[in-house]
């Protein structure tokens, strides 16, 4: 006996069983940046991945929007709690960008215009899991959300989707990012709710 209706199963799971341990849902946007908004012209904007010989693979903005464009509709969970469900972006898979560059490094250090970093296993970026996004809801990328483009790696805390990134640095050893070095996790999975330093 089912107390489901015939179809249930196939549809997306009830809200709740999205929501991270310790997180409640919201519906606006919220804004949370470490120090003021940087102004980034699309003229000499680049993206640079760095691998761990010191190989440089950049991309300007043209070069970037050339690129094969994915539109994630993912689910974010930021650490002070809140969790926004069915968002909606347009952007680069870090896998079409790692195509490009031969690599053996563990580890990914982003950062960003204005000096903001985090830390992640390069594997956290590759298989589908990771975006450079430059569109949200429709629209282009608003700067207080990191406009022109930003990092999304949505099984992360929030923390780890760095707004206003510019470059991804390989490397063979972890290193810190500006949170983590706060006492913040280094890993930061929300279902396994780790948000500071030995959670
Ligand atoms: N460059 C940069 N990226 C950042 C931050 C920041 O302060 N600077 N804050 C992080 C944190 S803690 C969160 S929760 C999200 C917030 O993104 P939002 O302001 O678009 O909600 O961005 C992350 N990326
Ligand atoms: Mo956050």
């Amino acid at each position: 006996m089912s107390v489901f209706s015939p179809g249930f199963r196939g549809h997306a799971r009830p809200a709740d069983d999205r929501l991270p341990p310790g997180q409640y849902r919201t519906e606006d946007f919220p804004v949370l940046s470490a120090g003021p908004t940087p102004r980034v012209d699309l003229d000499t904007w680049t993206f640079t991945i760095v691998d761990e010989t010191g190989g440089r693979h950049r991309w300007t903005w043209p070069e970037f929007l050339d690129l094969p464009q994915s539109s994630p509709h993912v689910d974010i969970h930021c650490v002070t709690r809140w969790s926004k469900l069915d968002t909606d972006w347009v952007g680069v898979s870090l896998d079409t960008l790692l195509d490009r560059v031969p690599t053996q490094a563990d580890y990914a250090l982003a950062v960003s215009y204005g000096g903001y970093t985090t830390n992640m296993p390069l594997e956290d970026l590759t298989d589908g899991k990771a975006w450079i996004v430059h569109r949200f809801d429709g629209r282009d990328l608003a700067p207080e959300h990191g406009g022109p483009a930003r990092l999304l790696v949505p099984h992360l805390y929030f923390w780890k989707s760095a707004k206003w990134v510019t470059e991804i640095r390989l490397l063979d050893e972890d290193e810190a990012g500006f949170w983590e070095n706060a006492g913040y996790h280094e890993y930061g999975d929300p279902w396994r709710e780790q948000r500071y330093q030995g959670d």
